[in-house]
């Protein structure tokens, strides 16, 4: 029995095939991980989360990377779940909405059904594991039942839920046939947590008006509980606690001479431009790619920026490639490439180089190093890690950020240069500045001030923080 549960859509391990035909159990390393091997490490703790392909059902089993009193708990869940639950439900419906109907959301009924079914098979293997008394954490929107559904079970349990997205606008989440039903499941846990005071501040006012919940109006709190729901004799507490990265590890990794040697052999494999642009992300319509490619293709047509001195190094990750508004974003993104490259590369040089694989950590920070500019420019987005990698592995303060005003990292990252990505003249004007200061007094003081923001409030912060409240 554990002390600490952590709930997760997935086990901080996957379960791959190798080329022998064997399965075998193999590290995801995450910001989540990181965040939570200290605290899973100092007690018995335990990790409740689908293994990532269908039908697997292992035991449950020891994972020493982590501690040697922590146990993972895998969820099963066959193919049609995976279709109607993770890609249906949690996919198309919940993480449209959540993200400002960028794509339109799919309400169907069948797959809330079996997202429900899930939820509850969530709560019943965290309701096995945990000891009397525990603390479990929550995560994210894929599990946003489990809360009502554990604290059914199990009364006596502390729980706390986190929600990685952003809780979208009153007006849109009321679109949702299941939004009282929602509501109420996370009202289970004793602490829900959001990335800025706006999310929790919608989630508090539809408390009131979906479920009849007496709410305080004072201000929501940063990094700390401070606006209370009260329902049905118990009262849940919301706050804002902004997600982030563990800061010293990517400074270690931005001052290592290896990276250097890497970024300086990655610019030389670029041609030596004058400029590196560089946007990284899953690819994901919520993510601006498009918009930065066609504020970038407008600077190349207009002169403002010079195809022979100037890259775009686009980093675009695969995701939920099963989900058809992630096929056509994919299609679009490869079109827009194939367009500017058409029209700017020079026989051998193109101005775009687009990556659609996930690269090694230690590329992805030789490339932190290498670029000048980093492009964030997400329609909407709960944080933005991304944002926070690049200004964290900068050690020397060199480079420069773009980042876009609808991504919970502006509320905290507010030297960069912050752009509305429906804005296109903003988004170019704001590439093309800095592009022309690379290098400048003003952005290093700027990069400065980025930095010792990231330093300061790192992921063991926001974990200390939001379990501290949680108490
Ligand atoms: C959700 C929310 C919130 C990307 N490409 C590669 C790679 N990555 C890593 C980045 C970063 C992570 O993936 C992406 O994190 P983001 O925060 O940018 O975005 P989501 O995946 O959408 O995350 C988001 C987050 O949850 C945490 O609460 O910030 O708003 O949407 O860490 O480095 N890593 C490697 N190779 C790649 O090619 N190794």
């Amino acid at each position: 029995m554990a002390e600490f549960v952590v709930v997760a859509n997935r086990l901080p391990v996957d379960l791959v095939t190798g080329e022998d035909g064997e399965q075998h159990w193999q590290a995801a390393p995450g910001g989540l991980v990181s965040a939570l091997a200290p605290t899973l490490a100092a007690r018995t703790g335990a990790w409740v989360g689908w293994p990532g392909v269908p039908d697997a059902a292992p035991e449950p089993f020891g994972d020493d990377t982590i501690g040697p009193d922590v146990t993972l708990h895998p969820v099963p869940l066959d193919a049609d779940e995976i279709a109607a639950h993770y890609e249906g439900a949690a996919n198309a419906t919940l993480w449209p909405l959540y993200h400002d109907l960028i794509a339109t959301p799919v309400y169907d009924r069948s797959w809330w059904s079996v997202h429900r079914t899930v939820n509850e098979r969530f709560a019943a293997a965290t309701a096995d594991v945990a000891d009397e008394g525990a603390t479990v954490w929550v995560q994210d929107y894929q599990l946003q039942l489990v809360p009502r559904m554990l604290r059914e079970r199990r009364p006596d349990l502390r729980i706390g839920f986190f929600l990685h997205i952003p809780f979208p606008p009153v007006e849109l989440f009321q679109q949702l046939p299941w939004r009282s039903e929602v509501v109420d499941g996370l009202l289970g846990a004793d602490l829900v947590g959001f990335h800025t005071p706006g999310g929790a501040a919608n989630f508090r006012w539809l408390a009131q008006r979906l479920c009849g919940a007496e709410v305080d109006d004072g201000p929501i709190g940063l990094r700390t509980a401070g606006g209370e729901i009260r329902l049905g004799g118990r009262t849940t507490r919301v706050g804002a606690f902004p997600i982030s990265i563990d800061s010293a590890a990517f400074a270690r990794r931005g001052e290592d001479p290896s990276t250097a040697d890497r970024a300086r052999a990655l610019r030389a494999e670029l041609g030596d431009p004058a400029t590196v642009l560089l946007g990284v992300d899953r690819l994901d319509y919520t993510k601006g790619i498009g918009v930065r490619l066609e504020a970038f293709s407008e600077l190349l047509d207009t002169g403002r920026l010079d195809p022979a001195t100037t890259v775009l190094v686009q980093v675009a990750t695969p995701s939920r490639e099963r989900v058809d508004a992630y096929r056509r974003t994919r299609e679009e993104v490869e079109r827009t490439v194939g367009r500017i490259n058409g029209e700017h590369a020079g026989i051998g040089r193109p101005v775009v180089h687009y990556v659609h694989r996930s690269l090694p950590p230690d590329e992805l920070a030789a490339l932190y190093l290498a670029a000048d500019v980093a492009l964030v420019t997400p329609l909407r987005d709960g944080m933005n890690l991304v944002a926070k990698e690049y200004v964290a592995t900068r050690p020397d303060d060199g480079g420069d950020l773009v980042l876009s005003e609808f991504t919970g990292a502006a509320e905290e990252l507010t030297e960069a240069r912050l752009v509305n990505p429906h804005d296109l003249d903003g988004v170019a004007a704001a590439i093309a500045d800095a592009a022309a200061e690379v290098g400048s007094d003003a952005s290093r003081r700027r990069m400065s001030a980025l930095g010792a923001q990231v330093a300061e409030h790192d992921v063991a912060r926001w974990a200390e923080a939001f379990l501290g409240a949680l108490g």
